[in-house]
């Protein structure tokens, strides 16, 4: 009797877990401008949620519908919200990208997300309309896991984000960025380091417990370097992917990246620690008199004990991601059936700016956003020429496994990240290594790591390896904010008639509504063709190439000799203010 009985319940009970697992969590969120000053430098307008900033945090359990409906009261901008690093399995239309899987949300209007969150780990969201999110739209997204593997490591959890902070609004950081006034492309340097988009941060912390931090690099541009003085941390988890647990004792993490580390506290609270996030100024072209590149928090063992001024570290040595190996050993894709070479390049166009290329095109985005000429093209969704000629566009066939392998032509580091995908690392050169040679084949790990952002060292090159099991139209860009804007951004539009297999005819009105009230269609190509689908006549194109011979500084000598003419003085107080340094790194 009591063996039926538990036969019986057995099945019920874990019936009853699964139900209460499925909840629908949801979020309402009104995006406005707020003002806060997180630096203590400067108030500033930034982007809030709800009349809050920092914004808040998203927090769901694997397996959880996941709703946000969002309104967008910022009045003079555009938004969207993308979730990054969740794959949107079957919701390509909810990630959330400006111009490639929706239009802007347009000022006074509302945009719905739904969808399923079947990963675990660490994310972040933020907006993907250009150049928007480094004014403050940026924040963490958590989902637990009933099946953490780390449970029984950890009593408690803490999220950090990190994050680079300007004075300045993106939309006048941008229009000198981009500009004939900059020609070797030298983007605006950060004002400030932030932790939790604040400075001093004291987390409090109890002797002998074992705490998560999971961190974030929310920054616009700036990676940081990572460390907690005296402590070690042991990685557990990089962009949602478990890992074998790795010690490190200091981290290195790109914008976009996460990182949750294990730090077990001291057993005695004789005193208190600091940590630190020191922003990489490699990429800094000119640092300015002042800047702090350092941001400091402590470990808060005893209030009532001094907090130290952070030790001096003399050289930076961090952990190299490239040798961790996921907590599930997912095997090397050994067979590759499909290679996207991109060659990356920073060049001036003949409006004078300089731009990012992949392969001699810089990205600019299309008329119709790319999912929906995907859904309005039938079987021409297949055809990359429909896609436009600058959207560097790759079309993707179902399970396939596809090689990305990127040559950074340029002295700057770049994190790149790929939507609806977490892809294995299978090989990055040192710096200085040139494009990567398949002939001369480095041998490849046999278990390799898996994240959806990692960094290229200075004219070097990474190989990346996905399999192509997830519809939608995914982009493939560098998460330096500035370098989005300037072009670095591919499009792959992985299995298209799948896409529309799940779609088509799904796309929710007030999606479709948004991009009425932007003056956006919905259909055709590129350029809004809907009749004759390889006719771009009218599509967003980049400015021309300059004249063969040209560099950046002369391209300055060039507008000044043209425009002097008709300008006269005036020019020669501006072409004074130029920055005419050259680019060297
Ligand atoms: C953090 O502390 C430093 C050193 O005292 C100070 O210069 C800085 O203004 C503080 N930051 C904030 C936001 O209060
Ligand atoms: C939008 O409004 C904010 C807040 O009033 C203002 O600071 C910002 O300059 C405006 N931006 C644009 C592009 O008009
Ligand atoms: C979200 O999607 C599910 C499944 O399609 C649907 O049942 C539900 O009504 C949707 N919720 C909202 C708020 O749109
Ligand atoms: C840091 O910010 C995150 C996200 O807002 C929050 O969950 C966490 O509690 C903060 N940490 C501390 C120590 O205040
Ligand atoms: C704290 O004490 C426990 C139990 O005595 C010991 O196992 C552990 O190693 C100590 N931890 C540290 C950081 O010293
Ligand atoms: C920032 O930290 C680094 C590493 O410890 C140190 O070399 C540098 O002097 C610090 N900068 C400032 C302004 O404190
Ligand atoms: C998407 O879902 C399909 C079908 O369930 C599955 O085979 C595939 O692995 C999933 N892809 C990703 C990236 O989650
Ligand atoms: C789609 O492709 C077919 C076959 O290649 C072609 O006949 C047709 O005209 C195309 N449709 C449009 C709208 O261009
Ligand atoms: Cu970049």
């Amino acid at each position: 009797m009591a063996v039926s009985l538990s036969n019986f319940l057995l099945p019920i009970s874990l019936l009853l877990a699964a139900t209460v697992h499925a909840a629908t969590v949801t979020y309402d969120f009104d995006v406005s401008w707020v003002y806060a000053n997180p630096d203590g430098l400067q108030n500033r307008p930034v982007i809030g949620i709800n009349g809050q900033w920092p914004i808040p945090t998203i927090r769901v359990t694997k397996g959880d519908r996941l709703v946000v409906n969002v309104k967008n009261s910022l009045g003079n901008q555009t938004t969207s919200l993308h979730f990054h690093g969740l794959y949107m399995n079957g919701t390509n239309h909810m990630d959330g990208v400006d111009a490639v899987t929706q239009c802007g949300i347009a000022p006074g209007s509302t945009f719905t997300h739904n969808f399923t969150v079947d990963q675990p780990g660490t994310y972040w969201y933020h907006s993907h309309v250009r150049g928007q999110y480094p004014d403050g739209l940026r924040g963490p997204l958590i989902v637990e896991d009933p099946d953490d593997p780390h449970k029984d490591l950890y009593d408690e959890e803490i999220v950090l984000t990190f994050s680079d902070w300007y004075h300045g609004m993106m939309t006048d950081l941008l229009k000198g960025f981009i500009s004939v006034a900059n020609p070797s492309g030298a983007e605006p340097v950060p004002d400030s380091a932030l932790v939790n988009e604040t400075q001093n941060l004291t987390v409090k912390i109890e002797p002998g417990k074992t705490y998560l931090f999971r961190m974030i690099n929310m920054g616009a541009f700036a990676a940081h370097y990572v460390w907690f003085e005296d402590h070690t941390m042991q990685i557990v988890e990089v962009d949602g992917v478990y890992t074998e647990p790795a010690d490190a004792d200091m981290l290195y993490m790109t914008a976009a990246q996460r990182v949750s580390v294990l730090i077990t506290a001291k057993n005695d609270s004789n005193s208190n620690f600091a940590f630190v996030g020191s922003m990489d100024q490699d990429l800094f072209d000119v640092i300015p008199e002042g800047l702090n590149p350092n941001v400091t928090g402590w470990l808060v063992y005893d209030d009532a004990k001094e907090k130290p001024p952070p030790k001096e570290v003399d050289s930076f040595e961090p952990f190299d991601d490239f040798t961790l190996v996921p907590e599930d050993k997912e095997e090397l894709y050994d067979h590759v059936d499909h290679t996207v070479q991109l060659d990356l390049k920073m060049d001036n166009l003949n409006d004078g700016a300089n731009y990012a290329f992949f392969n001699d095109i810089t990205y600019v985005h299309p008329k119709v956003p790319t999912l929906y000429t995907v859904l309005s093209t039938g079987s021409n969704a297949t055809n990359p020429a429909i896609y436009g000629s600058n959207t560097n566009q790759f079309v993707l066939k179902a399970n396939e496994v596809v090689e990305i392998i990127l040559n950074n032509d340029d002295p700057g580091k770049h994190p790149f990240h790929l939507h609806g995908h977490a892809f294995q690392l299978v090989h990055r050169s040192e710096d200085e290594a040139g494009f990567y040679d398949s002939n001369a084949a480095p041998s490849f790990p046999a278990t390799p790591m898996r994240r959806d952002t990692v960094l290229v060292h200075p004219n070097g090159n990474i190989v990346l390896r996905f399999r192509s099991d997830n519809p939608g139209v995914w982009l493939f860009h560098c998460h330096i904010e500035w370098h989005v804007a300037s072009g670095l951004v591919a499009t792959i539009i992985e299995r298209p008639l799948d896409i529309q297999a799940q779609l088509a005819g799904k796309i929710p009105q007030d999606h479709l509504d948004n991009c009425k009230l932007d003056g956006v269609p919905t259909a055709g190509n590129a350029a809004g063709n809907t009749a004759d689908l390889l006719d771009l006549t009218g599509e967003n194109r980049s400015p021309g190439t300059l004249p063969a011979g040209f560099t950046a500084r002369g391209i300055v000598a060039l507008v000044f000799s043209c425009v002097a003419a008709f300008l006269g003085m005036a020019v020669i107080g501006w072409y004074g203010m130029a920055p005419i340094k050259a680019k060297t790194g």
